[in-house]
């Protein structure tokens, strides 16, 4: 299958779940790998074992430039910037860098449906999936969401289709990738502490489109305008949705989101079908959106509007994305700790018409959280704040919110129940990424959780 790589030197960077699928990927096809991670080997775990029945060679507690530059290959995990220092100056030597996802491109025959954008990812990519599925297609659902793709490669699962959810990191990487439907949900402020401004993370999501051809399709949020500005370069058929009506569409092609209602203009529904979705759980004008946008590529891709139906009919949401926590003396408790950036935070406070107290913190990604000045004038009657950012949300957001700083979780949770009255939500919307405290935005979410509990 790759036998180019039969004893070649090739170095993986990063230890975490794309690291260890590259390793099996690489040893499998009888390369001499090392994986090399900047942790020291206590704070492995499990992973070191695996590598050692693979019989690859790891290098942990730092990357050593001698390594990188006696490799014939590197290939990076996407957490790793491609500005790391060694790996600068293998690049400089001419030693050739791959990630995971192109590496896994080159070896994919299906036909690719991939989800880009700031928010809203996995959302759309899970009920993507859904309703291919439930259209009677087999699918492989991977990337960003949690299943390296180089995973799907190596298992060679049986699909029709493969459905990826592509962060801009991911997407850095890319060269020859070309999906048969792209989807570009929206671009917002975020990930400011790897690219150098929003130009450059803006152009990061443009490459979804660099390789789509007349036959290919591409959905992009038309009410967005820097994701609209963005899809001008696409050679493939666009179809736009917005909320408004049909004149408003800048596209013959594409959708138009209602209040309770999708319809869609395209030739896959012979011009015109109105999708109805009372009933269904999508909290939200974003949600609605995710599901448009999901249900524009999937009739890309083939998938009937029945199959839709009944996949929209049975998503109950995801956890961790404005996800119930309990309930405490008429107080709703929400779990929203995806929402790592402020364009998240805006859209779960807009999710709700009652009072919020909400709770915010963790590591800043160097955003500019002033932005969310006059939202939370008006929907947040407290503030509580934690983590790394807290000074920083202090001085942007105290002047517009009575804001309390707390120790941890557990004091968050504390000082937000005791604000919080009969009919009122406590809101953890962090905007900003976990990693000060936690291992990622699942732990943070689950640390809420017990928190919550514990109150009781
Ligand atoms: N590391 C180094 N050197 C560095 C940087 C990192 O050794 O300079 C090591 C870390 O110590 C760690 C490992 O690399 O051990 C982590 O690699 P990684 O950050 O690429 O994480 P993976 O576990 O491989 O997970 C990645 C994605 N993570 C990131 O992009 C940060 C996962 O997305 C994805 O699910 C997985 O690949 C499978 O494709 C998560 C994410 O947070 C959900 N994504 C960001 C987001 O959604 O905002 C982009």
């Amino acid at each position: 299958m790759a036998s180019e790589f039969a004893h070649k030197r090739v170095v993986v960077i990063g230890c975490g779940k794309t690291g260890v699928a590259l390793a099996r990927f690489f040893s499998a096809a009888g390369a001499r790998v090392t994986v090399s991670e900047r942790r020291p080997p206590a704070a492995i775990g499990l992973p070191a074992a695996e590598l050692r029945s693979l019989g690859v060679a790891l290098e942990s507690g730092g990357h050593l430039t001698g390594t990188f530059e006696s490799a014939d290959l590197i290939a990076v995990s996407p957490g790793v910037p491609l500005s790391l220092g060694p790996l600068a100056a293998a690049r400089e030597k001419g030693i050739p860098v791959i990630g995971e996802i192109e590496l896994a491109a080159r070896f994919i025959r299906q036909p690719v449906l991939a989800v880009t954008g700031t928010n809203g990812k996995t959302t759309t990519v899970t009920l993507l999936g859904d309703m291919l599925k439930a259209s009677g297609r087999r699918v492989f659902v991977g990337g960003n969401i949690g299943r390296p793709l180089i995973d799907f490669v190596v298992q060679g699962d049986a699909a029709d289709l493969l459905v990826l959810e592509l962060s801009s990191f991911q997407l850095d990487t890319l060269e020859s990738l070309r999906p048969h439907v792209s989807v570009l949900l929206n671009i917002s402020e975020d990930h400011l502490d790897r690219y150098r401004d929003m130009a450059a993370y803006a152009a990061s999501k443009a490459r979804i489109f660099r390789n789509q051809q007349p036959g290919d399709s591409a959905v992009v949020n038309a009410g967005d305008r820097r994701s609209w500005q963005l899809s001008e370069s696409t050679a493939a058929r666009r179809l736009a949705f917005m909320h408004g009506t049909r004149q408003d569409l800048p596209t013959d092609e594409g959708a138009v989101i209602g209040k309770t209602d999708l319809t869609f203009y395209m030739r896959e529904v012979g011009g015109r079908a109105r999708l109805e979705l009372s009933g269904t759980h999508l909290p939200g004008a974003h949600s609605r959106e995710n599901a448009c946008a999901a249900a524009m590529a999937a009739l890309a891709g083939g998938a009937t509007l029945d199959g839709i139906r009944r996949a929209l009919a049975g998503f109950r949401g995801l956890a961790h994305r404005l996800a119930p926590a309990g309930r405490l003396g008429g107080v709703e408790f929400v779990n929203d700790s995806k929402a790592t950036n402020v364009d998240a935070v805006a859209k779960a406070l807009q999710s709700f018409e009652r009072p919020i107290v909400l709770i915010m913190g963790g590591r800043s990604k160097e955003t500019d959280f002033s932005m969310l000045k006059p939202l939370v004038r008006g929907h947040v009657k407290q503030l509580v704040v934690m983590g790394e950012a807290r000074q920083q949300l202090m001085d942007c957001l105290s002047a517009a919110v009575p804001t309390a700083v707390a120790e941890d979780m557990a004091d968050a949770v504390r000082l937000a129940r005791r604000a919080a009255r009969r009919g009122d939500v406590v809101l953890l919307a962090p905007g900003c990424a976990s990693f000060d405290r936690y291992s990622d935005y699942r732990q943070r979410g689950e640390d809420f959780i017990k928190q919550v509990a514990a109150l009781k």
